[in-house]
């Protein structure tokens, strides 16, 4: 796994640490802030959060609990599944079932998924959800309904949570800092104008194709469709024009199956009985209403139940697996197989940073917004001018130039060089060269750079991207002191 890196890893405490501190400058205004303040507060002080969206069915549920290594969300079709939830780490396991009139329904969980609302659908907002495992307390999860024009109302159930309100302290308990999309074909025009509307940037988007094992024609097709998978997963992510960072082939089935139990003992064993079959014999297995025609003494629940725990793909490619290792390698098999551990290091390490970048943007903005109010306005200005003059948000306003300008100005052909100057580390990363290049290349290249962006000036640019140039120019400023130092 890729680890974050250790520079990245200080950028972000040190941010966590003034994020903190300027909510704490930012209460003492007095009582008209204490609100605001107080729900900026519990955004600044949980852990990084991201939101799982793509079409119904996508298999975002599934994926849930394959992160958190629990069936903690409902999977199919049941009502609850249509709404937005929150899941955050907490003792002891509870669900509240938020109203749109503001009222909390509190329902205890008792180790399994909540199935039951208490409550009819449209009068919830979002359900909040507490549950105490460990991987909640380092990446908190909100699970949508989906975003589909089928489903008008999941859809507009998730746009109400993660796009209006968007700098309403009100609802910041819902917010979220990245997002991992799920898409199991070519993406639509609506998925596309939904992900544009987020707010997010490639950076903090990660694309999942899911559904990989039934990829193409599925697992009894001539080729592998985690492989296919794979090979189309770039094309999809170029269709996405821009708005991933990468696209990863993802069975959030194997996963699931994997990672939270259910390949036990005897579910190697059926699948071990298999390994003989020949392809036609294996589609009858599955086809069959009697599967004890094909393999003697399996009955039909046996075989539903092991589709369910494998899939298709496991059935065909993991039967021979099991028989030659048992559960104990099938399981490894599966986790491996299933993509799981890339995406999660992506999520869990390499994301983190520009999460925290992207919700040091939204303080930035929310106190842009309480600087409107006159009553209010000398505090707040204060607490910016502090805050914009640390040195930690060097990187948070060149980041937040790269956000507007991926939005206002997608084919700007300042986009590669912000990438490269937020993503580096190193001086000859932030210009866009390789580490080994030599100290005379890399001042070249930044005397070059900052020669186009002084050019750049006299073309006719949007205000986001006239903006991105001036930050663009301190980032490399800083980049040619540090090589002279
Ligand atoms: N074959 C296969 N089925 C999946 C996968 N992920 C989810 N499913 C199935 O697709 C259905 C919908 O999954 P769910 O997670 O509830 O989708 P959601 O509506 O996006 O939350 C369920 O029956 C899952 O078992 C996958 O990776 N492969
Ligand atoms: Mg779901």
């Amino acid at each position: 796994m890729n680890a974050p890196h250790p520079v990245h890893e200080q950028n972000t405490e040190a941010l966590d640490v003034l994020l903190r501190q300027s909510v704490d400058a930012l209460a003492r205004g007095g009582p008209q802030l204490e609100t605001p303040a107080s729900e900026l507060r519990e955004m600044v002080t949980r852990p990084p959060r991201v939101a799982v969206i793509g079409r119904l069915k996508s298999g975002k549920s599934t994926l849930v609990n394959a992160l958190t290594e629990s069936r903690i969300a409902a999977t199919g079709s049941l009502e609850c599944t249509m709404a937005v939830s929150v899941y955050d780490e907490g003792a002891p396991a509870r669900a509240e079932v938020v109203g749109l009139d503001g009222k909390v329904t509190a329902i205890p969980l008792a180790g399994e998924a909540l199935t039951d609302l208490q409550r009819p659908l449209d009068e919830v907002d979002f359900v909040r959800q507490f549950i105490p495992i460990a991987r909640l307390s380092t990446l908190g999860i909100i699970d949508t309904p989906g975003t589909a024009t089928l489903t008008v109302e999941n859809e507009a159930r998730t746009r109400r949570t993660l796009l209006d309100g968007t700098r309403d302290t009100k609802r910041a308990s819902s917010w979220a800092d990245c997002v991992v999309f799920l898409s199991d074909s070519a993406p639509r025009e609506d998925e596309r104008s939904f992900l544009s509307e987020l707010g997010m940037t490639p950076l903090t988007t990660v694309g999942v194709l899911s559904r990989a094992d039934s990829f193409g024609p599925g697992a009894f097709g001539h080729h592998d469709p985690l492989e296919m998978a794979q090979h189309y997963a770039g094309r999809i992510a170029a269709q996405l024009g821009g708005h991933v960072g990468t696209m990863v082939p993802l069975s959030g089935l194997m996963a699931e199956s994997a990672l939270t139990g259910r390949i036990t003992e005897s579910v190697a064993r059926d699948l071990a009985d298999l390994a003989h079959l020949d392809r036609e014999d294996l589609i009858d297995f599955v086809e069959a209403d009697d599967p004890g025609i094909v393999v003697h003494g399996f009955t039909s629940e046996n075989r539903d139940y092991l589709l369910d725990v494998v899939g298709e793909y496991g059935l065909v490619y993991g039967r021979g697996v099991a028989a030659q290792q048992g559960a104990a390698g099938l399981l490894e098999w599966m986790r491996a197989t299933s993509g799981i551990d890339y995406l999660t290091s992506v999520i869990t390490q390499t994301m983190p940073y520009f999460a925290m970048l992207q919700r040091a943007v939204r303080v930035v903005d929310v106190l842009d917004s309480l600087a409107n109010a006159p009553e209010t306005r000398d505090h707040v200005l204060w607490v910016q001018s502090i805050l914009e003059s640390q040195p930690a948000m060097r990187d948070v306003m060149l980041y937040r130039s790269f956000k507007n300008t991926v939005s206002d100005s997608p084919d700007s052909v300042l986009i590669p060089r912000l990438l490269a100057a937020i993503q580096g580390i190193t001086p000859a990363q932030k210009v866009g060269l390789e580490d080994t290049a030599l100290p005379e290349e890399v001042t070249a290249a930044l005397r070059r750079e900052l020669g186009d962006l002084r050019e750049l000036a006299m073309t006719p640019l949007s205000a986001a991207e006239d903006d991105a140039r001036e930050r663009l120019i301190v980032a490399y400023q800083a980049a040619w002191n540090k090589i002279a130092s």
